[in-house]
Order: structure tokens, then C-alpha cells, then sequence
């Protein structure tokens, strides 16, 4: 093997690695929630994976800093929510889940999403 066909080696599995994380590796991180969470609404929500308790309430507080209209509407829709998030404003939505499950979340036009995971 020349040291070319090393170097594209070498550059190939990094790619892959890269793609890899990019699809999976950054969207496998749950945060657990005991009563309330930030969320940053930058380029898709920081962080995207919660986890939180059934039989009580919750607080998500979202807070969007991009100016892309994509992410100005927050949907969950199997809690029937859907709501605006101002610029640089704190939005509450209190969550009380009565069952278990993975829940969806996603912006205006689904281009963006998150999970709920409530156990
Ligand atoms: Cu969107």
C-alpha cells in the first residue's frame, strides 16, 4: 500500500466515524428531569432526549435564541400542545403525564425533533 492509498484510508474512516456520530452518536443522549429543565432552542433543542417521571408534573422551559421562523413553534402532539416560542423569551409547558411512553416532539414544520420519554 502507498502512502496515498493509506491517507484516503485514514480520511475514509473518519468520514464514516463522522457520519456515524452525526446520525446517531449526538441523538442517543437522555437527560433526566426531576422537576424542571432548560431547553435552548438553537439549531434544535439542547437538550433533545428527556426523560421524566409519570404521575407529575414537569416544567419544560424553552428558550429559543435562533432566529429561524423553523423553530418558532413547538409542537407535542400527544399532549394536544402547541405552542410560539418568542425570541430570547422563556416559555413554560408544564407536562403531567398519567402513562408511559415515548413521545414526540417537533417544530412547526417537523424539520426538528425531540423525545419525551416518560417512565
Ligand atoms: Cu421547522
Amino acid at each position: 500500500m502507498t502512502l496515498d492509498q493509506i491517507l484516503i484510508m485514514i480520511s475514509g474512516l473518519g468520514l464514516m466515524g463522522l457520519i456515524y456520530w452525526f446520525f446517531f452518536g449526538k441523538n442517543d443522549e437522555i437527560v433526566a428531569v426531576e422537576d424542571s429543565v432548560d431547553i435552548l432552542v438553537d439549531g434544535g433543542y439542547k437538550p433533545e432526549n428527556i426523560k421524566i417521571a409519570k404521575g407529575k408534573t414537569t416544567r419544560l422551559v424553552f428558550k429559543r435564541t435562533d432566529p429561524n421562523n423553523c423553530l418558532e413553534e413547538i409542537y407535542i402532539p400527544d399532549f394536544k400542545i402547541k405552542k410560539y416560542l418568542p425570541l430570547n423569551q422563556k416559555v413554560e409547558i408544564d407536562l403531567a403525564p398519567g402513562k408511559a411512553g415515548v413521545y414526540q416532539t417537533h417544530c412547526g414544520m417537523g424539520m426538528f425533533h425531540g423525545k419525551i420519554i416518560v417512565n
